[in-house]
């Protein structure tokens, strides 16, 4: 049976036989096993692909963390909500989360520490969110405990490279989605779903835009997925449009800030109660203190589309940004 490789996989494999060091060659193989066509016909290329690399991990790493993998996937979650980042390999993750987040992480140049999630907190405006940088996705493996570290995230951010068929990468980040049984959900509603499947809100960001014609492939690819997905241009790299992505990051996790006070006193505007949408005054006062939510009588509120002070109920919607004094 023919392998029909691809030109991705033609191009990595030109990119391996020049690497020159071991960190090289496992940049280009990870492309490589990526991008294989999965079928019959590339059974044995893919299981000397998959030797390959052991030796060559082995060769960089002389102390195998034999049963730490599963473990490395528990990321605790910290501040407002935890995105995971997902792309293939050369993407982008490790660049993003050293640019945007205070982790300062050595991803990009030696591969073998993307091997395990690391988490950075992002901030945006009075807020913390944490960005988890993860391994690179590919088509015939799933590390144990990668599923469940994409469940358990508040959304998803999916990294394509513009100058590497975005299109393509998308599709196999959507595949490989799927058959962990998580939907990406981009716009829109979220479908019903069978049992056992979970569903992410997820934002698409097209990386490398600071590259010569990133933007003609751009709209190619915006065009192909507007009306399912939110998409961003962005510059990893070049820190271009950082600014969208933490508000777009923001939006897709569908919360609401709002802040307490203490009657005659000015509120915090520095620690936001973040809930989520369609939360209550009840809410409110049980993120305070459960005692709060029980002796609640009622609430003033402040913000717009109030009258400043407005008494309301404990089932009162709060919305973005109101300032809430409750009274027992
Ligand atoms: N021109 C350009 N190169 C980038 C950008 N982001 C990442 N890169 C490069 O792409 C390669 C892979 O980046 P890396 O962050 O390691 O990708 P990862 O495998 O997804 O973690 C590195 O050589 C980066 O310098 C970007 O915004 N623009
Ligand atoms: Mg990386």
């Amino acid at each position: 049976m023919p392998a029909n490789l691809t030109p991705q996989y033609l191009e990595a494999e030109l990119k391996f036989k020049q690497a020159k060091t071991p960190p090289d060659k496992i940049k280009a193989l990870e492309v490589m096993m990526a991008v294989i066509p999965k079928h019959k016909g590339t059974e044995r290329l893919r299981g000397q692909l998959k030797s390959r690399m052991a030796k060559l991990k082995e060769e960089l790493q002389k102390r195998p963390a034999v049963g730490r993998a599963e473990q490395a996937y528990n990321i605790k979650r910290e501040g407002a909500a935890q995105v995971v980042l997902l792309g293939l390999p050369n993407s982008g993750k490790s660049s993003l989360l050293s640019q945007i987040t205070n982790a300062s992480s050595e991803v990009a140049d030696y591969p073998f520490t993307t091997q395990k999630p690391i988490p950075g907190m992002m901030k945006f405006e009075n807020l913390q969110i944490q960005l988890v940088d993860t391994p690179p996705i590919q088509l015939d493996h799933i590390e144990p405990g990668f599923p469940n570290l994409i469940r358990n995230a508040d959304a998803l951010l999916l990294l394509v490279d513009l100058t590497e068929d975005p299109v393509f990468q998308m599709e196999i980040l959507l595949d490989q989605l799927s058959d962990m049984k998580i939907k990406a959900v981009g716009k829109g509603i979220i479908p019903l779903l069978e049992a056992g499947w979970v569903s992410l809100r997820a934002l698409v960001v097209g990386n490398k835009c600071d590259v010569k014609n990133a933007m003609e492939e751009y709209r190619k690819f915006e065009n192909r997925f507007k009306d399912t997905f939110p998409i961003l241009p962005l510059s990893a790299k070049g820190g271009m449009n950082f600014d969208e992505l933490k508000k777009e990051v923001y939006q897709l996790l569908d919360i609401v800030r709002v802040y307490t006070k203490i009657p005659g006193k000015e509120p915090d505007l520095t620690e936001p109660v973040i809930l989520k949408k369609e939360s209550t005054i009840e809410d409110v006062a049980l993120s305070v203190h459960k005692d709060f939510a029980a002796k609640l009588r009622y609430a003033r509120v402040w913000g717009s589309g109030k009258f400043g002070g407005q008494m309301v109920k404990r089932d009162y919607h709060v919305s973005e940004g109101d300032v809430i004094e409750l009274h027992l």
